[in-house]
């Protein structure tokens, strides 16, 4: 019998600008696609995860020359930073490219290609104001002029110049019924569906030709047969998705598996640039289109948007320091409503650590455990006949891999997590209501099917949160005897099998408790 094939499943983050080092909005992006993959390869996923960093363009260039430093070496330098970050963050990617590896500029090259034999790309001149920051054009009635006297774009408030530049044109004003289509025809294609209606109505007024060439610096893919252009940053960036999977070998093992792409996930500011220009350039050279961009909120740091002038500016790397990585993803992932906004502070993130943390899984997996160690010959114990309570518990449980799996499929993480502290409470309400303690004196048979049947539910639980908590959840496992190979969602309907020996139980999830101050 041949093993059953597994359905491929590409994802990927935006790729981040290495002009500074990443910030918590990064790893929030990151850490949020790390639990999709993961739960995708759980699920029986082939899973292809990319991450990395975009290191074209002219505000790497203008970084650069204030650093007093060589471009090359400034996006080196700060692209390992990301690297090494996503390896504190538990990053599972299966590759981290970068704008500059070799086989990306070949992949630009091509599709650019396809776009000129399209009919799509044509030379003119291009006169507006230009946002180094957005990396993006923006039309005189998009920007105002503050009271300083510096003219600013009015989406983003950052600065423009006006800029004047010979420049390649794709003809994105042929593709507006099209793109109209699609999200007609493909309505997941964006998501949130507030997301997709800001976009709709974007596209509804009317698209313009949009100037994909630049010929002021030189620190970008060369445009192919004209090499005093070099391609706009985000042609380069976007093509990053289709280098992953081998591209321009379209009859490549990898392209051919991997290509469409599933899923990108990207935060809000660069919606337009992955629904609007990226599936007509895809349209103009003959692609597939990705099958859905999941547009994820901002983070903000108690409501205030980050900002090094106001110094709120927090390093992820100090927050896994401080809290340990597994609550901070925890945290991330259950408290904001991934697709909106939200915000973090040392007490909101206290909060989830103490209460659905260290009490409402720790506490209940701690005492479980504690007593099978005492009281069971640290094994799994024999159950007998379940009572209603025991059935119903356990199935509340086992309906739960269905219903966090419809909340993954539609990036709602944090009503996966709710559904499943749902669960817990009720095995904290149980365990508390059936009073094992008791039953140890009374009738240890019932106490043993009362610790069996908890047991059984801190393991579905272990192995539904390893996408989220990978570490935490291995322990869990671990302290359950579970078997490595026995970890995946496959394994959740085979019951905790009894007289399976234990380890010495060990608390998981501390409670945090604030460090003394002088
Ligand atoms: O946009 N909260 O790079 P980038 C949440 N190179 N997410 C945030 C955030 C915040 N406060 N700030 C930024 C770029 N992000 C391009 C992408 S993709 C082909 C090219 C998100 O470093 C942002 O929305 O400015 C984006 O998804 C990612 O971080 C990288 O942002």
């Amino acid at each position: 019998m041949t093993a059953p094939t597994r359905p491929p499943f590409y994802i990927t983050t935006a790729i981040a600008y290495p002009n500074g080092v990443p910030h918590v909005g990064h790893a929030y992006e990151y850490i949020s696609s790390d639990a999709l993959a993961r739960f995708k390869r759980l699920d029986g996923f082939d899973v292809f995860f990319m991450t990395g960093t975009d290191e074209h363009g002219l505000k790497m260039q203008q970084t650069a020359a204030k650093e007093g430093i060589p471009v090359r070496e400034l996006a080196a330098r700060n692209s390992d930073t990301f690297e090494a970050m996503d390896k504190v963050l538990g990053v599972s990617y299966d590759r981290f490219i970068r704008t500059t590896d070799e086989d990306h500029e070949a992949a630009c090259k091509v599709i650019w290609e396809r776009m000129v034999e399209a009919g799509d790309i044509y030379l003119d001149t291009y006169a507006g104001w230009y946002s180094v920051r957005d990396e993006a054009y923006h039309t005189e009635a998009e920007t105002e002029v503050l009271e300083d006297g510096t003219r600013v774009s009015v989406l983003t408030g950052t600065p423009v110049v006006w800029t004047e530049e010979s420049t390649y044109f794709f003809r994105l004003s042929e593709y507006q019924d099209k793109l109209l289509d699609l999200y007609e025809s493909h309505p997941e294609f964006i998501a949130p569906d507030t997301r997709r209606n800001e976009i709709v109505s974007f596209v509804k007024g009317g698209l313009k030709d949009l100037s994909i060439s630049r010929t002021t610096f030189d620190w970008g893919v060369p445009v192919p047969g004209h090499p005093e252009h070099v391609m706009y940053v985000w042609v380069d960036a976007l093509a990053n998705y289709l280098t992953g999977v081998g591209y321009p070998n379209t009859d490549g093992e990898a392209f051919g598996k991997f290509w469409p792409a599933d899923l990108h996930i990207i935060g809000k500011d660069i919606t337009r640039f992955h629904t609007v220009y990226w599936p007509a350039f895809l349209m103009s050279a003959g692609l597939e289109l990705p099958k859905r961009v999941f547009v994820h909120g901002f983070l903000y740091n108690k409501g205030e948007k980050m900002s090094k002038s106001v110094g709120n500016v927090v390093d992820p790397l100090e927050m896994v320091e401080q809290y340990g990585l597994d609550a901070l993803r925890f945290f991330l992932l259950r408290e904001i409503s991934y697709g909106q906004d939200g915000s973090y502070s040392h007490e909101s993130i206290v909060t989830r650590m103490n209460a659905d943390l260290a009490n409402e899984l720790g506490n209940l997996a701690q005492r479980s455990l504690t007593m099978v160690a005492k009281n069971c010959e640290a094994q799994v114990p024999t159950p007998g006949e379940l009572t209603d309570d025991d059935r119903g518990l356990l199935a509340r449980a086992d309906a739960l891999l269905e219903i966090v799996r419809a909340d993954f499929d539609r990036q709602a993480m944090h009503l996966a997590l709710e559904s499943i502290w749902a669960v817990l409470a009720e095995t904290n309400r149980y365990f508390s209501q059936q009073e094992p303690w008791v039953l140890r004196k009374t009738d240890p048979a019932r106490m043993a099917t009362v610790l069996y049947v908890t047991l059984e539910v801190v393991r579905i639980v272990g192995i539904l949160v390893q996408p989220v908590m990978p570490d935490s959840a291995a322990k869990i496992l671990d302290l359950l005897g579970q078997d490595p190979a026995a970890r995946d969602f496959a394994s959740l309907p085979v019951r905790i099998a009894a007289g399976n020996p234990l380890p010495a139980p060990s608390p998981v999830f501390p409670r945090y408790v604030e460090p003394e101050t002088a």
